[in-house]
């Protein structure tokens, strides 16, 4: 019956309609066929095809003429023509309780919101609250509505959840009768969100064991809901400290655990392509192992699934269906970059800007983690908010780190900064001060809501500078909370590669910003990545690794990323 589909599509029109403050009589007319359609009860096709459907009351000719133009071609013109008028993500406001068509037309036409990111953004800025008839109430309510909404569909960060499969697998290592634990899904492939965490569970073989597992579980301290617990699987949403996450527990048979967490890591895609690669070698492959005929080939160990199906052994941040199926089978993977390739960290605020560190406890801490060298990059004066730097408390800067490295032991710091890219695409402090420094970041931290020519122009600008050796955070996004700018990433890679600048991928799990694909666009235009964790405190230089992996996803390895160069000098005396 396609009676939903339709019913939905009308009330979308009715909601375009009203949100662009369109004829009131025809939003009415529309939202009208659209519940009589849902509440009809009998196929639309049949009722159009016997001339039923002429005499149902509140559908009119055209509003005929539109049931038919659905039925005959999948889709209706005018509706078309509707969704081209707005941005494409102002309709999910809809789906936060609370919202309704009212709502979202004072939003986008009073504050310019066209997404669940920037309403919250506006609720925080309080903007949201000032409207007229809205208040600090109505915007709690729509605060609850979305973290409701996000509780139930929301996608959440990687640290998030890596933070909630710590706390199972925890839980897990402690229960009688787990021999081998691992994570699956989305959080193994190490995706820039995740829907939910999948952990897999090898058990003896009584079903008894499998059980307690699962009630070990169910029953644990930090479970909020239980949405489901049987014998071998166990669903419940689990309180973090940020946010309620859901995690999916399974307890799997030893002799299949390999061909499970194949399975269960995903993705998907991956897995039906591999699935096809099995059937041509007259294979069969399914969860619990890779079978020819009854007799199982492999299944106890993940590698072998791989290697019996001819292929290399591919990671689990290669599984998206990008090409490494076939990468795997003539033997062309790249060798990925490893967090034990890093050799320094070049994104680094200290106390003098935002951060809540001396120079010397980073260089000390930094140290520890084995690295050669960082980089303090203190905000310019223009990110004001940020406590940035005048020029003269720079070039004091600059000469207190020369000093400091004739203290310190072991690492080489570097003077840096992450300059502010201002509106009219100049930078933030003259070329006389940006080349007594060692590494130039540089980055566009407002207007960057502004046109994709203007932040495009702007960022291509930046990088004519013989001084800036990188863009940070290129588009700018923070992930659940801002969008990423309107940038033309195929133009900025292209002048980096004009321009030997770096970019960034920005390792904080908020931003992972350039993302996977672009990483990878920019590898293939041969321009070189910097991972840096924007760090703001000692415990930030450990978010390193989300920034390799994501790396990794874009097919990073070692050479394509800056710092794991194994001297400090490799990115001194540039530009002098
Ligand atoms: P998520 O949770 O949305 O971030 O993404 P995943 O990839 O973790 O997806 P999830 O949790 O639904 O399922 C975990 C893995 O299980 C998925 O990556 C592949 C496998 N899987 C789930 N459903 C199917 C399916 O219908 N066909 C195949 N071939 N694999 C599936
Ligand atoms: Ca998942
Ligand atoms: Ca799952
Ligand atoms: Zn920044």
């Amino acid at each position: 019956m396609q009676n939903s589909i339709l019913s939905e599509i009308f009330n979308e029109m009715a909601d375009i309609m009203e949100i662009l403050g369109e004829d009131r009589f025809r939003i009415n007319s529309n939202r009208k066929v659209g519940r009589v359609i849902g509440d009809i009860g009998m196929d639309i096709e049949i009722l159009l095809a016997t001339g039923e459907l002429a005499k149902v009351p509140g559908i009119g000719k055209s509003s005929l003429a539109k049931i038919e133009e659905f039925i005959k071609a999948g889709k209706i013109a005018a509706h078309q023509e509707l969704l081209k008028k707005i941005p494409p993500k102002l309709l999910e406001l809809l789906r936060v309780p609370g919202m309704g068509p009212k709502g979202v037309k004072a939003v986008y036409e009073k504050l310019n919101v066209k997404s669940i990111a920037e309403l919250k953004g506006a609720i925080k800025s309080g903007s949201f609250a000032k409207l007229p008839g809205f208040g600090d109430k109505k915007a709690a309510a729509i605060i609850r509505g979305i973290e409701f909404l996000e509780k139930s569909t929301g996608r959440i960060r990687l640290d998030e959840a890596m933070g909630a499969a710590y706390i199972v697998t925890d839980l897990l290592r402690e229960l009688a009768g787990t021999h081998r634990i691992q994570t699956a899904g989305s959080l193994r492939r190490r995706a820039e969100t995740i829907g939910d965490v999948d952990i897999l569970v090898s058990s003896g073989k009584s079903k008894k064991a499998s059980e307690r597992i699962i009630e070990g579980f169910a029953s644990a301290e930090f479970v909020e809901e239980v949405l489901a617990a049987g014998p071998t699987k166990g669903s419940a949403i689990i309180r973090t400290e940020t946010t309620p996450v859901q995690v999916d527990v399974r307890v799997v048979p030893k002799e299949s655990f390999g061909a499970a967490a194949q399975y269960f890591t995903g993705s998907k895609e991956h897995n039906v392509r591999l699935r096809e690669i099995a059937i041509k070698a007259g294979l069969k492959l399914n969860e619990y192992g890779l079978f020819k005929g009854e007799k199982m080939v492999a299944g106890e160990v993940e590698e072998e699934i791989y290697q019996k199906l001819g292929l290399d052994y591919i990671e689990p941040m290669l599984r998206e269906d990008r090409g490494e199926i076939d990468a795997a089978g003539s033997h062309t993977l790249p060798e990925l970059v490893r967090l034990k390739d890093i050799r320094g960290d070049l994104h680094i605020h200290s106390r003098a800007s935002d951060g809540n560190c001396s120079i010397s406890e980073l260089a000390e801490a930094a140290k520890k983690l084995g690295y050669k060298y960082i980089c303090i990059t203190d905000h310019s004066k223009s990110s004001a908010i940020a406590n940035g730097l005048s020029a003269k408390r720079l070039a004091r800067q600059i000469k207190e780190i020369r000093r400091l490295n004739e203290q310190i032991e072991g690492i080489t710091i570097l003077a840096g900064s992450e300059v502010d890219i201002l509106a009219d695409s100049s930078l933030d402090f003259d070329n006389k001060l940006l080349a007594e420094l060692d590494f130039v970041i540089a980055s566009i931290h407002s207007g960057m809501t502004g046109p994709r020519q203007k932040v495009t122009a702007r960022t291509l600008k930046a990088m004519d500078n013989p001084h800036v050796r990188c863009i940070g955070h290129p588009t700018g996004r923070l992930i659940g909370q801002r969008e990423p700018m309107d940038l033309d990433i195929a133009a900025v890679i292209k002048h980096a590669a004009e321009t030997h600048t770096a970019l960034e991928l920005n390792a904080n799990p908020w931003r992972l910003d350039l993302k996977d694909t672009h990483c990878r666009m920019a590898i293939e235009a041969g321009v070189k990545l910097v991972i840096g964790t924007d760090t703001h405190n000692i415990a930030g230089l450990g978010l390193m690794g989300f920034g390799v992996a994501t790396a990794a996803r874009g097919w990073a390895t070692k050479a394509d990323i800056l710092n794991t160069l194994e001297t400090a000098e490799s990115f001194t005396g540039i530009g002098t």
